[in-house]
């Protein structure tokens, strides 16, 4: 049995003063920041590749180590009942609305290392920042980074389970959420000493009058920094999402002796409905208008605004000399316009039934998570393009540009936190926009960016 405990940190840094004068701090933000993300990259529940799933004991492992470089930031900290991992200040107005940064420290399977881990590591060194300069006793109003336990929903299939109890967007129900091997929210939680009720799990929620804003650091997961040449962003808005489990079935028989007239194959008739999904996603515009109505006329707005992909399938009996008996697999639809991934979702359905009928199999499919897009607040954005602008001005080589601004077809941690409290996101140049890859990679000298940004941020709270 594995529980999380909080071992001190240690080591001051070397201030970094740059050639003009001011602070750069290097040492923190960029070689330490990126010595700890490579070390968090190598916690992983499997050999060979990267995966941390809700309280997996890689998962523990993480939030041990993210523990002990928030006490050495100075901060004050403790683990909560849904395994998120909490920093706080304690300035000098204890009271004052909390400024909260964060992202997840869990990952998808064969992840990349900085999808989570870069929006914590960054926030934490920011504050190592202002610790070492002096500066983390004066903040005008608490600072608080949390490093949310499950944002992917990899294990249990539903995602935020960390921020959306903060959030208190997260039915109580999610504690009975079962894995594939039958274990539950709750179970998983009280082998790691977690032992939640009903009472403490609503407790988790914070008072949103008791919250300033959150702000998230994020790789950009998608390439258009790179081709800008500009190591930061800032997030305009957040794409919805939908995810279903759509299941198949049919009369399982013999490969060799069940004629094709007379098959009830559910393996054909799920490529016939994956096919389906893509086109529909692809030509969307042919299917629906862009008040959410179905319709044949063809609609620019709509093209390139919807995403949907089938990440995961599985068969039974999964051999080659039988007809399958069920085939399963997950649905990911993404879209910026709420009612265009509704009116997906409602056409989909339609679609995928008529097909299961035309070819006599059994069609279930089942809503496994619904998130509404989210627009970041304007004012938030703003400080933080200025203080994007402002760090990106003070690095010695990196590109001078105006610092652009994105939509993210990702979901984030910022989607559930927008229930609480006004929230905005920082974007961070990625190679080639690779994500949920091993491929992942970011700059030293970006992640130094982005710790930089951060700290003006701080600054305007001093
Ligand atoms: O799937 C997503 O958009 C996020 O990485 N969880
Ligand atoms: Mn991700
Ligand atoms: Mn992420």
């Amino acid at each position: 049995m594995s529980c999380i405990v909080a071992f001190g940190g240690s080591a001051a840094a070397v201030l970094d003063v740059g050639s003009s004068g001011n602070q750069l701090f290097r040492e923190i933000l960029r070689d330490e920041a990126a010595n700890r993300l490579h070390e968090l990259g190598k916690i992983s529940d499997a050999d060979g590749y990267l995966e941390r799933t809700f309280m997996s004991p890689a998962s523990v492992r993480a939030s041990n180590a993210i523990l002990s470089w928030m006490q050495d930031a100075g901060l004050r900290t403790w683990v909560d009942q849904m395994g998120n991992v909490h920093g706080r200040t304690d300035s000098m107005n204890a009271n004052a609305e909390a400024l909260l940064l964060g992202s997840h420290l869990d990952t998808v399977i064969d992840a990349g290392k900085y999808d989570g881990p870069l929006g914590i590591i960054c926030a934490v060194s920011a504050l190592k920042a202002l610790k070492i300069s002096g500066r983390l006793e004066k903040l005008t109003r608490p600072v608080e980074v949390i490093a949310f336990s499950d944002e992917e929903g990899v294990r249990f299939q539903t995602t935020f389970l960390g921020s959306g109890a903060i959030a208190g967007i997260l039915p109580v129900s999610a504690l009975q959420l079962s894995d594939r091997s039958g274990v539950t929210v709750h179970d998983v939680l009280k082998e790691n000493s977690l032992e939640v009720t009903e009472e403490s799990f609503v407790q988790l929620k914070y008072d949103s009058q008791s919250v300033w804003g959150y702000i998230e650091v994020h790789m950009e997961q998608g390439p258009v920094l790179e081709s800008l040449g500009i190591p930061l962003g800032v997030v305009e808005g957040i794409a919805g999402q939908t995810r279903l489990r759509v299941t198949v079935r049919g009369s399982q028989g013999h490969a060799g002796t069940v004629p094709m007239s007379m098959r009830q194959d559910p393996m054909a008739a799920a490529a016939e409905l994956i096919v389906l999904l893509e086109n529909l996603c692809k030509h969307p515009e042919n299917f629906i208008t862009y008040d959410g109505q179905c319709k044949g006329s063809s609609d620019e707005s709509l093209s390139g605004s919807v995403v949907c992909t089938v990440g995961e399938i599985s068969s039974w009996p999964s051999a080659s000399n039988i007809l399958t008996a069920q085939v399963t697999f997950t649905v990911d639809v993404r879209a910026m316009v709420d009612i265009t991934r509704e009116a997906i979702i409602s056409e989909l359905s339609n679609l995928m039934y008529q097909t299961c009928r035309r070819r006599s199999v059994y069609c279930n499919i089942e809503h496994k998570h619904d998130a509404a897009s989210v627009h970041c607040d304007p004012e938030l954005s703003s400080q933080l393009k200025f203080a994007a602008g402002s760090a990106v001005k003070k690095m010695p080589g990196l590109i001078q540009g105006d610092v652009p601004v994105l939509m993210s077809g990702a979901g984030h941690d910022a989607l559930a936190m927008s229930h609480l409290t006004k929230v905005g996101m920082l974007f961070v140049r990625c190679r080639g926009g690779i994500s949920h890859s091993p491929e992942e990679n970011v700059l030293d000298d970006d992640i130094w960016a982005a710790g930089l940004a951060l700290v003006a941020l701080l600054e305007t709270f001093l």
